[in-house]
C-alpha cells in the first residue's frame, strides 16, 4: 500500500522533494512505494498549477485538514512556519519531514524535538548535504582515523543572490519570521556536517563555545508584492537579519574550527566547501564540484582527488557506471529513501530533530556572542 504524502510549501524545496519522490520508483526500488496525495499552500490558482506540475493528486489550504489524513508530512514552508504544523502531524502520530532549519527560534526547535521525542513516528530535519556520496566517503574516512586526530575544522558556505541592493525583500529577510538570515539558512548547512563528520572522531565531538559576528548590510530592500501577512506592502521593508556571520568554534575533544555564510559574495552561487585537517591528514569538498573528495592522507605528498563515483561509494550504486557524475538534486533522493524507509520500518532516522535543535543550540549561541561581543558556551536549555 503506496504511502500518502502531504506537503506544505511548493516551490524551491517542493520542487526538489517532489523530484526525489518521483525518482525512487526506478532508482531506489526498495524503498517504499509513496503517492504525491496533497500539496499545502495559499494561493489556490498557484496550487492547483504546481500539483500539477509536481504530481499531486489534490490541493489544499489549511494544513491543519492535512496533517493527520496523510501517512507522510513534508513541512517545505517557511521558517516560521515550521513548528505548529510539524508538532501537530507529529500529535497525530504522522512523520515528519521538515526542511532546516528546524525553526526561527531556540524555543520552537525545543518543542518540535520534544514532540518528536514523544511521537513514536521518524521526525527528519532536511539536512540533505549528509546525502551527497563524497560527504558519506569523507565520513568514512574520518571514522577509520584515515585524517588521525581532528585538529581543525573550516566551513564556509557563500551566496549572492543578494548582493543587489534591489533584490527584493521576503521573508527570509525578516527577522520574525525566518529567526536569521544566513546564519540560519546556511549556516545550520554547516554546523550539521560539522557533528555529522566531526561527532564521532577523536579530537572532535560537540561544538561546546564559539565567537561569532553577523553582519547586515543592506538593511533595507525593495518589495516586488503583498507582505508575508497580505497587507499592501510599502514600498521598501526593512532588513532585520544577517546577511553575512563568521564563527570560530571550539569542539569538546579540543578540535578547534571557523565556520562563515554570505548571501552576498559575488561570484559565489551555491559555494559550500569544507576542509578537515588532522594529526594525520587532510580533506576538502566543494559542493561546486560535489563528485569530487580531495584527500591528503600520511602516505600522500599532497592532496589527490577522489572521483566519487564508484558502485561501492555511498549511495552511487542507484545510479551510473564509474564517471556518470551525479548532482545537487541526486542526494534529495539519497535523503527521501532513507526517511521513507525508516517510516516504513518504524525505525529513527537521521538527522533528527534531536539534530535539528543541536543545531539549533550553536545558531543561537553565535548570535548570543555577536550580542555580547564574547566567546558563549552551547547552553543545553
Ligand atoms: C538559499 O540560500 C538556499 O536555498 C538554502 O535555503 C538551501 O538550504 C541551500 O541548500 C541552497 O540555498
Amino acid at each position: 500500500m503506496a504511502l500518502d504524502i502531504g506537503v506544505l510549501g511548493y516551490r524551491f524545496m517542493g520542487t526538489a522533494h517532489a523530484n526525489a519522490l518521483a525518482r525512487l520508483p526506478m532508482f531506489v526500488p526498495e524503498a517504499p512505494s509513496v503517492n504525491r496525495d496533497v500539496i499545502v499552500g495559499r494561493d489556490e490558482d498557484a496550487l492547483a498549477r504546481r500539483a500539477d506540475e509536481l504530481g499531486f493528486d489534490r490541493i489544499a489550504t489549511d494544513w491543519t485538514d492535512v496533517v493527520s489524513d496523510v501517512d507522510v508530512f513534508y513541512n517545505l514552508g517557511p521558517n516560521y512556519l515550521h513548528a505548529e504544523p510539524s508538532i501537530a502531524a507529529l500529535d497525530a502520530g504522522t512523520p515528519v519531514l521538515c526542511e532546516k532549519p528546524l525553526a526561527h527560534t531556540l524555543d520552537d526547535a525545543e518543542a518540535m524535538e520534544a514532540a518528536a521525542a514523544s511521537a513514536a513516528v521518524p521526525a527528519c530535519c532536511g539536512f540533505t548535504y549528509r546525502f551527497v556520496p563524497a560527504i558519506g566517503l569523507a565520513k568514512a574516512l574520518i571514522d577509520d582515523s584515515e585524517l588521525g586526530e581532528l585538529r581543525e575544522f573550516r566551513a564556509r558556505y557563500l551566496q549572492d543572490w543578494l548582493v543587489d541592493p534591489d533584490a527584493p525583500w521576503s521573508w527570509r529577510l525578516d527577522g520574525d519570521l525566518a529567526g536569521s538570515g544566513a546564519l540560519g539558512d546556511l549556516g545550520s548547512h554547516l554546523v550539521d556536517l560539522l557533528r555529522f563528520l566531526a561527532g564521532d572522531c577523536p579530537g572532535g565531538g560537540e561544538i561546546d563555545t564559539v565567537s561569532g559576528q553577523l553582519r547586515t548590510y543592506v538593511d533595507e530592500r525593495p518589495t516586488d508584492g503583498e507582505s508575508e501577512t497580505g497587507a499592501n506592502s510599502p514600498e521598501y521593508r526593512s532588513v532585520t537579519v544577517d546577511d553575512a556571520f563568521t564563527a570560530q568554534v571550539s569542539l569538546d575533544g579540543g578540535a578547534i574550527g571557523t565556520l562563515e555564510a554570505s548571501r552576498v559574495s559575488p561570484g559565489h552561487k551555491n559555494d559550500l566547501s569544507i576542509e578537515a585537517h588532522g594529526s594525520e591528514g587532510s580533506l576538502r569538498f566543494s559542493l561546486e564540484r560535489l563528485n569530487e573528495l580531495e584527500v591528503c592522507t600520511r602516505d600522500d605528498r599532497g592532496y589527490r582527488t577522489i572521483l566519487v563515483t564508484e558502485a561501492d561509494d555511498p549511495y552511487v550504486d542507484r545510479w551510473w557506471p564509474p564517471g556518470h557524475v551525479l548532482g545537487w538534486e541526486h542526494a534529495f533522493v539519497h535523503e527521501n529513501a532513507a526517511f521513507l524507509s525508516a517510516v516504513e520500518d518504524g525505525s529513527p532516522v537521521e538527522p533528527s530533530f534531536a539534530d535539528g535543535l543541536a543545531a539549533q543550540q550553536v545558531l543561537d549561541a553565535i548570535a548570543e556572542s555577536d550580542k555580547r561581543n564574547e566567546w558563549t558556551r552551547i547552553e543545553e536549555r
